[in-house]
């Protein structure tokens, strides 16, 4: 019995059965088999291969399963179409091995995250028979952590691209953890936990509202990267949460693509403001800011108070939050300061028309002096000669524009800093306090589009890195499940991503390193020179190639997700990231407490233009946040949600296979399946198996009550020390039975040669 238990444990599909439950996909194998051995007479022999294809696959069934590595046989086509099955039947979650495939309803599904369903999983004695859900990875970390399963600490990794549902199933997975991390605790703590627990709630709303925006793929799209660790102490209680961001889309401040928006909290303020703070900050209705494009959308009207109420919960109170808004009505205003050419070339550029009027109201909001404010966007300082010698130069239309933009960017990087420090500061529990923690990871997906630059480059440097170890992770849990199973198998063969990695990080030359030397060479980059580098020095490596038919130089990298077109032009700056020392200077002398807050006097990161020369560049800094990251994962038990977006249109219920097949490739989930196709594709229950097999052997006698006590899925041995069932006669059978069907018997010569390779490890076992 203690072998049935067991492999009901690993396979839930066995436990249904058991229980007598929904009708599994055992339930519907035997089915179709007893059809095809009424149609057939038990002639099997005679059938074409589409006869025999089609009783392998009755799709009419298809929905049930659970587990995509277990459709039989397993392949792209089939696995789609399960999940088209599954999606058209409403069920949303689907298991592919050790993680789990979400498909975004792109509606509000009732009941799915009720109370009363996370009651069902936290209180389950084995969440892993429910069906498929967030939930039950969320409790699977839970218990790993309470039973001090090795590492104890727990990841769950959320991934997928822009609209598949990142966002919301971190928010749902932490609603979950609040609310059993607080279910069992006694009421004289209850207090205490529920006000830790709502300040951590709250770092959502506040996050969202300064890091998400509305662009052409998500109207609430993650414009950052987050791993948020929520702290349990001894007794599984909530004692707090840290959080980490990653590469904040600063961008956006200043430039938003066409039918894109800024960051939502700009909206907020201008449409929740009072009419007192309108005045005071200059938002008046009919003012219309370069910077807030696509105003007439109604998204988040009114989220301010719900943002402002969060701020307060998090310990920013109310003044502050207007010193915060009225920097952010600031930013606005700057945005309207327009520049044109001045007829002669050595003056300053000269305000376009009512620029003059935003100028001032900028300087006002900011609290700097609007000469000076002028002088540094419109005049470069250089510093020159072994005399130090300071040279004052008028700057181009762009080039003002660009400073202007740098001020924008920079300001609003530092306030998001200064939130995440604000939170973090407000959740994060002395770490004497916690012992352990569960961590969720909502980062972006792999990013292709027309034009591809740095942004990208790190984006998808991120999906490599979390690839790498999602494989190493998944072939440990295939191999530990062999071993489980007793099977002799050799090591699966995978598509490695090491040598992608090492074109972009690695050492001595990488397109990191090369970026990096041309960064700290104090010149103007040329985006040919450091083609014609990348050419030569890195030639060698098969990741890398160009695209011959563009016109602009650019290189191309094979991810493990498909091969992205890099634009090289701009690459350079951006990795530099250069804010001029002069516009700091000013920002340092802002008679605004909170911008000196963020603009510390005599801070050297920005200060002085030899130490920006030798300044961390923006992929050395992502590389290092990253690799923390990865030790941070490295040191846990991760857990893998991959979510999909069933169209580019998010329209509710629609499924365009597509679009589904590229962001399955994308985020591994081929690759697993191929990974559990290179293993044992076909896993059968022994039941099954014996049916589907047993008529070529027609003097096959078994007990099938017998075979039922045998352990999970075929193939398979007996466990060690299990009762019942005698494993030579049962090896013996089978052997025989795959013999025929290798001898090339009709059936077996239109066997594919996953199937003939997996009866071949049959046949071994
Ligand atoms: V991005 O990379 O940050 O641009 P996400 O985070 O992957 O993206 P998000 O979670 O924001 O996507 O989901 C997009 C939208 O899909 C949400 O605003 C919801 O309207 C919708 N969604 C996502 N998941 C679900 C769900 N489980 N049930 C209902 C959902 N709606
Ligand atoms: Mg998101």
């Amino acid at each position: 019995m203690a072998a049935s238990t067991d492999s009901a444990r690993r396979d839930p599909r066995e436990a249904h059965r058991k229980r007598g439950a929904t009708p599994s996909i055992e339930g519907s194998q035997s089915n179709c088999f007893n059809k095809f051995h009424k149609a057939s007479d038990h002639s099997i022999l005679n059938h074409t291969l589409e006869e025999v294809k089609a009783f392998l696959i009755n799709e009419e069934e298809l929905h049930q399963f659970d587990d995509l590595t277990k459709v039989n046989p397993v392949t792209t086509a089939t696995v789609l179409k399960c999940l088209q099955a599954r999606y058209a039947a409403g069920i949303f979650y689907t298991s592919a091995g050790c993680t789990l495939v979400a498909l975004n309803p792109f509606q509000p599904v009732p009941n799915l995250y009720s109370p009363d369903i996370m009651k069902a999983y936290h209180s389950a004695s084995r969440p892993q028979e429910l069906k498929p859900h967030i939930f039950t990875m969320a409790e699977e970390a839970f218990r790993n952590v309470q039973s001090h399963v090795e590492p104890v600490n727990q990841s769950l990794i959320v991934s997928g691209e822009s609209g598949a549902g990142k966002t919301w199933t971190s928010r749902c997975l932490m609603n979950y953890f609040a609310t059993v991390a607080t279910s069992s605790i006694s009421v004289k703590c209850q207090e205490n936990v529920e006000r830790i627990e709502k300040r951590v709630l709250d770092s959502n709303p506040v996050m969202e509202a300064f890091g998400n925006a509305c662009t052409l793929r998500n109207h609430n799209s993650s414009r950052f990267g987050k791993y948020i660790q929520l702290q349990l102490n001894r007794s599984q209680q909530l004692e707090g949460a840290s959080v980490q961001t990653y590469l904040l889309e600063k961008t956006r401040v200043a430039n938003q693509a066409p039918l894109e928006r800024n960051f939502h909290v700009f909206y907020q303020v201008m449409k929740g403001a009072t009419e007192e703070q309108r005045l005071e900050w200059g938002l008046s209705e009919k003012e219309e800011f370069f910077w807030l494009p696509n105003a007439d959308k109604i998204l988040e009207e009114d989220q301010f108070e719900e943002t402002k109420d969060a701020m307060l919960h998090l310990g920013i109170d109310s003044c502050t939050q207007d010193q915060v808004f009225r920097i952010l009505a600031g930013l606005l205003h700057l945005g309207n300061v327009r520049f044109s050419s001045p007829t002669d070339e050595s003056h300053p550029c000269d305000l376009k028309e009512k620029a003059k009027y935003f100028l001032k109201r900028t300087a006002n909001l900011l609290k700097v002096s609007e000469d000076s404010l002028l002088e540094e966007l419109r005049v470069r300082t250089i510093i020159a000669g072994r005399q130090q010698q300071v040279f004052k130069k008028p700057c181009s239309k762009i080039e003002c524009g660009m400073r202007r933009d740098c001020v924008a960017k920079v300001i609003y990087a530092k306030l998001f800093d200064w939130l995440v420090k604000i939170i973090n500061g407000s959740i994060c529990s002395d770490s004497f306090k916690w012992t352990n923690f569960i961590g969720l990871l909502d980062v972006y997906g792999f990013e292709s589009f027309l034009q591809n630059n740095l942004e990208q480059l790190c984006i998808n440097y991120a999906n490599e890195k979390l690839q790498q170890h999602f494989v190493a992770h998944y072939l440990k849990a295939q191999q530990e499940e062999y071993t489980a199973e007793e099977l002799e198998w050799s090591f699966v063969t995978y598509q490695d991503n090491q040598s992608c990695l090492d074109l972009i990080e690695g050492n001595p030359t990488s397109i990191f390193s090369l970026l990096n030397e041309e960064s700290r060479l104090n010149r103007f980059s040329d985006a040919n020179q450091f083609k014609t580098r990348l050419q030569t020095v890195l030639a060698s490596n098969h990741c890398l190639s160009w695209n011959v038919f563009s016109k602009v130089p650019n290189f191309v990298v094979a991810h493990y997700a498909g091969k992205v077109n890099y634009q090289i032009e701009g690459m350079m700056e951006k990795n530099k990231d250069p804010v001029p020392p002069e516009l700091v200077q000013l920002l340092e002398k802002s008679q605004d407490t909170l911008l000196k807050e963020l603009f510390p006097v005599g801070d050297k990161e920005h200060n002085d233009s030899k130490a920006q020369n030798k300044a961390v560049t923006v992929v050395s800094k992502f590389k290092g946040s990253l690799e923390n990251l990865m030790c941070i994962l490295n040191s846990t038990t991760p857990h893998y949600i991959r979510c999909i977006k069933p169209n580019m249109d998010c329209k509710p219920l629609l499924f365009r296979s597509e679009e589904i097949l590229s962001q399955l490739e994308a985020c591994g989930i081929i690759e697993t399946i191929n990974i559990s196709a290179a293993g044992f594709p076909i896993r059968i229950l022994f039941q099954p198996f014996v049916e589907r097999y047993g008529l070529l052997k027609t003097d096959w006698k078994l007990n099938f009550k017998t075979a039922a006590s045998f352990n999970g899925c075929c193939p398979a041995k007996k466990r060690k020390g299990s009762s019942g069932g005698s494993t030579e006669a049962l090896n013996i059978t089978v052997q025989d039975i795959l013999t025929n069907v290798l001898a090339g018997q009709t059936v077996a010569s239109s066997f594919t040669p996953t199937e003939k390779r997996s009866c071949s490890s049959l046949v071994h076992c």
